[in-house]
């Protein structure tokens, strides 16, 4: 019997794959908006064909998460994920929980630590967790993440180094790989990188950090990207064609010339 979990969800978009179709996660971090703006954002991004919303920040002070996930889904259907900073971010009015392993460091706090001290009450939650490994990759300056894991980067001239990084997490379980440079990032992950690791995995890629403009977005994409995360752009820049913009570029066709102004 197949459950309708959020990965399944997430996974049910592949069928857009074949035709290039990359999923959207619009990543929200409730402490950079006010709540009608976030709320807008949220709605806009839906009308536009986002796949999911992450919610989730490397500080967050805001202890209104429940609160947040609540209203961000009496406006909108998608799945709303966790994606956590840190143990303390978890509410059972998400759908799902990334459950990041941080696969790129040697810091056994993120590759099992926090884990632990967060099963129980994941379980107690009833939250699903989404097996996910996380691989940082070196993008300019020092990021939150970095400094955070107290953990380094992968080389972002070394493709085969985060591709065997990749394929060892497909190896042991996990469901997802994201490749992550870091919110507001200087330089995004590479496309050589991108390529190489989605030749070597079979699970979904997600690929994430300093994305600013549709033509980056589409690259990324033809690149391998299965899946697209964007934050802080949309923290800088409230506007909503360039949020259909983003959205749109997933598509390796990019219906770009049907967007209007
Ligand atoms: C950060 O990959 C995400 O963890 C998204 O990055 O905020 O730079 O879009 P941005």
């Amino acid at each position: 019997m197949s459950v309708q979990t959020t990965l399944n969800k997430l996974l049910a978009s592949f069928p857009a794959f074949p035709e290039k179709r990359a999923g959207f996660l619009l990543l929200i971090d409730p402490d950079k908006y006010d709540e009608p703006t976030l709320l807008k954002l949220v709605e806009d991004a839906t009308a536009f064909g986002a796949t999911a919303i992450l919610i989730g920040g490397s500080t967050m002070i805001s202890n209104r998460l429940d609160e947040y996930i609540r209203h961000i889904k009496s406006v909108s259907p998608l799945p709303v994920i966790i994606f956590p900073g840190s143990v303390v971010q978890v509410s059972r009015e998400a759908d799902a929980i990334l459950y990041l392993s941080l696969v790129s460091g040697r810091n056994p706090e993120y590759l099992i630590g926090h884990h632990v001290i967060a099963a129980p009450l994941i379980q107690q939650l009833e939250l699903e967790p989404i097996s996910t490994a996380y691989l940082l990759i070196e993008s300019g300056r020092k990021t939150a993440v970095e400094f955070m894991s107290n953990s380094s980067p992968i080389p972002r001239h070394k493709p085969e180094i985060a591709a065997a990084h990749a394929l060892a997490a497909e190896y042991l379980g996990m469901k997802l790989v994201y490749l992550e440079a870091g919110s507001g990032a200087d330089y995004s992950v590479p496309e050589e990188m991108i390529s190489m690791v989605s030749k070597t995995i079979s699970v979904p890629l997600i690929v994430g950090g300093g994305l600013r403009t549709p033509d980056e977005v589409n690259r990324k994409v033809i690149a391998g990207a299965n899946f697209i995360v964007v934050g802080n752009a949309f923290e800088h820049r409230h506007d909503k064609i360039y949020l259909q913009e983003m959205i749109a570029a997933t598509s390796l066709s990019r219906k770009i010339e049907q967007v209007s102004r």
